[in-house]
């Protein structure tokens, strides 16, 4: 089989809820990026990236000149074995994971449309039917937080995501945590995340506040060494997402003592080929998995589901069907949260098709 031609749109996908996070950042209407591999075949494999603006070293402008400097590897290349191909890729360019990560969902769709078998076969089999799912909460007022997260407990889910430090008031943020905590009463997964935006002081006040709660923190400063003393500080768990990007820093956190579970997101380590090394790094080292990625819609998390699905799970700590946040869908077929749990997409391949009106007109052809 060998690759045809490139073609990528880019598609304004708009948040339900405005998300609100520390450090001003907002995600109200973002631009994902879809991206379609033709081959001579007549198969088509589907990829998409959606970064947050200042979220990680990403954004969406940014992909399409990375993919088109890509291409001369691309075109003409067989799609079949991914890995060998992104080495190529990653020889060719240095950096731009989330760029590449497009790329590589689109090429383990080929491949396994090829075999004839849905995609969680060929990334370790499938280990679970379905998975849990997380629902994250915008960093709002508290009591419309405690709101949301009653709303999502009512429709079966059972972890919480509570995003802190948007208003940098570090007395409204141990409110958030008590009050989410109180609205879902024992036994749900609470975990608060500020996105890098506290400075370990503030972020240990905080939590001591709250440390007779059964809570989880989340990547509360921008350096690995500020979480570990914030988790040495309060003896709380914590999970790293910003500073989890790849196999070393993964490791690093390990070392460091700080990271109890991890975000692992395509687009921060640069698509399936790379994050399921890093998955099965983590269930080596016992770290608890949040598999997802930063945002998007119904391809991104076809594949991410493919990915959970293939897990064990002991290692799955939860996933994220982002695509549940925002709109359009791409695929009006693809998977739903149902009882706070999701299923991988049926079929072979990614299993999904974004729905040509959606996609508009290509805003690049490439062969
Ligand atoms: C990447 N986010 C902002 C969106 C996902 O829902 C999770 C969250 C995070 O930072 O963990
Ligand atoms: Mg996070």
């Amino acid at each position: 089989m060998k690759i045809t031609r490139i073609t990528l749109w880019e598609v304004p996908l708009t948040s339900h809820e405005t998300y609100y996070m520390a450090g001003g950042k907002t995600c109200g209407t973002t631009t994902s990026v879809i991206l379609r591999l033709d081959t001579d075949t007549g198969l088509q494999g589907w990829g998409e990236v959606c970064p947050i603006p200042h979220y990680l070293p990403a954004y969406a402008g940014g992909v399409i000149p990375a993919v088109e400097e890509m291409a001369p590897v691309l075109l003409g290349a067989d799609p079949v074995g991914p890995e060998a191909l992104m080495e190529r890729l990653n020889q060719h360019l240095q950096g731009h994971p989330y760029a590449k990560s497009a790329i590589d969902t689109a090429l383990w769709d080929l491949t396994a449309q090829a075999a004839g078998l849905p995609l969680h076969a060929l990334l370790g089999g499938q280990a679970v039917q379905d998975m849990p799912l997380y629902h994250s909460i915008t960093c709002v007022a508290p009591d419309e937080m405690a709101r949301m997260a009653r709303e999502a407990y009512e429709q079966g889910m059972r972890q919480f995501q509570v995003k802190l430090g948007a208003d940098d008031d570090w007395q409204a943020d141990a409110e958030r945590l008590i009050k989410v905590r109180e609205a879902v009463g024992a036994g749900p997964l609470v975990y608060g995340d500020w996105n890098c935006g506290a400075d370990a002081l503030t972020a240990t006040r905080t939590v001591r506040a709250v440390a007779h709660l059964d809570v989880m923190l989340e990547q509360p400063c921008a350096t690995l060494q500020e979480c570990a003393h914030v988790r040495a500080a309060t003896g709380l768990p914590m999970k790293l997402d910003e500073s989890a990007h790849d196999m070393a820093s993964v490791i690093a956190g390990h070392l460091a003592g700080c990271m109890d579970a991890a975000a692992l997101k395509l687009s921060k380590m640069g698509g399936l080929s790379a994050m399921r090394r890093i998955r099965d790094l983590c269930l080596s080292l016992g770290t608890q998995m949040c598999i997802e990625d930063t945002w998007g819609s119904d391809v991104t998390t076809a594949a991410l589901l493919h990915l959970a699905a293939s897990t064990p799970a002991r290692g799955i700590m939860n996933t994220c069907d982002l695509s549940h946040y925002v709109a359009p869908r791409l695929d009006a077929a693809a998977p739903q949260r149902r009882n706070g749990r999701i299923a991988p997409p049926e079929g072979p391949g990614l299993g999904v098709t974004p729905d040509p009106e959606v996609l508009g007109q290509a805003s690049a052809i490439l062969d």
